[in-house]
């Protein structure tokens, strides 16, 4: 049996109800088997980064999988899905993102997946709500270099 592994998922949308659309993603990835939500940030409001539209929400959930992390990608694909998601263009506006940003301390780079998540460090809007929940996972020097970026705290999760 494999072991637990600490996995952390950014989740944005800037269409429709975004805030609700992160709150059911958050209850659907509590659901998956072989995975539990630990922790949870609260919900951030961001001006879209190098993308268009709405203000995005984002906020970003800890979790404890038994899964590999192509299975916990393949899985919040499917959520990403169920929730409408289509990518017209790159950085399209969307109803649900899911990335995996950190599965334990593991490095992957595979041409499906790379973790940790390689723009995660430029950008506020993971970085706030990553160190609210995981502070040992960001350091002051990560959160100064996108102090200037604008984040806001919208409330629970
Ligand atoms: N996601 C992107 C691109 N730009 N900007 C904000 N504010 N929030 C996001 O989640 C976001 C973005 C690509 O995934
Ligand atoms: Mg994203
Ligand atoms: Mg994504």
């Amino acid at each position: 049996m494999r072991d637990w592994v600490t996995a952390c998922i950014g989740l944005g949308a800037n269409l429709g109800d975004a805030s609700a659309a992160l709150r059911a993603a958050t209850h659907s990835i509590d659901t998956l088997n072989e995975v539990r939500l630990t922790r949870r940030s609260s919900l951030y409001g961001s001006s879209p980064v190098d993308s268009s539209g709405p203000d995005y929400v984002n906020a970003v959930v800890q979790v404890q999988t038994r899964l590999t992390a192509p299975q916990l990608l393949a899985a919040l694909q499917r959520i990403e899905l169920q929730a409408g998601r289509e990518r017209p263009f790159l950085n399209a506006p969307r109803t649900l993102d899911l990335d995996l940003l950190l599965f334990g301390d593991a490095r992957i780079c595979s041409p499906a997946l790379v973790v940790p998540h390689p723009r995660m460090a430029e950008r506020a809007f993971v970085l706030r709500p990553l160190a609210e929940l995981a502070p040992d996972r960001v350091s002051a020097e990560q959160l100064s270099r996108v102090a200037g970026q604008s984040v806001w705290c919208l409330g629970p999760l």
